[in-house]
């Protein structure tokens, strides 16, 4: 596969600073290498700059650095767009904010393709507030609202050029959703696999169920990564941690089951805090977890051939 690394240091999404060191961290761990000895041709396209900060106010006086937020997802919306041409881009945060942008790009592309844009979000929380209802004002919660197209970012963010079916996104690993956005993710139909459920039915019946779908309507599929879906004892390397993530095995899993789709067209990396990790070792999961999605596995023949009689 060809594959595109673009580096999107943004940090001002986030509570705390150091996001805008992931993409370093996710190239010192060897992320091109790691993708070059799976067989893959990679295009490393450096770091997206941040647009022109227009000047801006909102009624929410909690939100934080919306100039500077808007002006990074109409850059990093217009190099998404760009990068998915024949190739699959992978995005290296940089907080969640990110997404924003490579949402908007890539179902710009998947609309040029006429096919359906789904989304798999792995994260501890949705993400899915708006302008409105955050009342931490940090814009890594809102993303995912803003790219399904929910109102009250126009004039604020960009124009979104097509919005993405909430019916077409899946979060799995949620452990952490304020009042308001579970309102929001009730009325638009978001499929929600929380920990609960993994706990209850194992994430692969969750996730093949998803990846169904998906290969059934012929669907492009993005893959949204944030850190703190997995369990912080493994990944501390986030500034947002939340107990009761998804296990090291869950993970790779998940990433083993989306590689054997083959549906998977582009990536997001994000939520990695250097600043907060412990000797690289967030980073180094981070791309073991992208390898295991490229194509990395631990025996040659895919599972889903198992018999399961021996
Ligand atoms: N829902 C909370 C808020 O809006 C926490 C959001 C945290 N988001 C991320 N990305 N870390 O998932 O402030
Ligand atoms: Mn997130
Ligand atoms: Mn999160
Ligand atoms: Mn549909």
């Amino acid at each position: 596969m060809r594959c595109k690394i673009v580096g999107v240091p943004v940090q001002d999404g986030a509570g705390r600073m150091g996001c805008d060191m992931g993409p370093s961290a996710l190239r010192a761990a060897g992320l091109v290498a790691t993708l070059e000895a799976l067989g893959h041709t990679v295009e490393d396209c450096g770091q997206v700059q941040r647009g022109i900060v227009q000047p801006q106010s909102h009624s929410n006086t909690a939100l934080k650095a919306l100039p500077e937020i808007s002006a990074w997802i109409a850059a990093i919306a217009s190099k998404a767009y760009e990068a998915s041409h024949e190739a699959m881009p992978i995005f290296l945060g940089g907080d969640h904010s990110i997404s924003a942008g490579t949402l908007s790009g890539v179902a710009r592309r998947a609309a040029e393709m006429a096919r359906p844009l789904f989304v798999l979000w792995l994260d501890a929380h949705p993400d899915f507030h708006t302008l409105e209802t955050t009342a931490s004002g940090n814009l890594h919660g809102v993303p995912l609202a803003y790219a399904c197209g929910l109102p009250g970012f126009s004039g604020c963010f960009p124009d979104l050029p097509v919005a993405i079916d909430p019916l077409h996104v899946c979060t799995l690993g949620l452990r952490s959703i304020d009042p308001a956005e579970r309102r929001a993710l009730n009325e638009t139909g978001v499929t929600i696999h929380d920990m609960r459920a993994i706990d209850e039915y194992g994430i692969a019946p969750l996730l093949r169920g998803f990846i169904e779908r998906v290969a059934n309507a012929n669907g492009m599929l993005h893959v949204s990564l944030d850190v703190d879906f997995l369990e912080p004892s493994i990944a501390p390397g986030v500034g947002t941690t939340v107990p009761g993530g998804a296990t090291f095995r869950e993970a790779h899993l998940a990433m083993e089951m989306l590689c054997d789709s083959g549906l998977v067209t582009s990536l997001d990396l994000v939520e990695l805090n250097p600043f907060l990790d412990e000797r690289g070792r967030t980073a180094s999961l981070m791309v073991d977890l992208t390898a295991s999605l490229m194509g990395r596995r631990i025996m040659d023949r895919p599972t889903h051939s198992y018999s399961g009689s021996h």
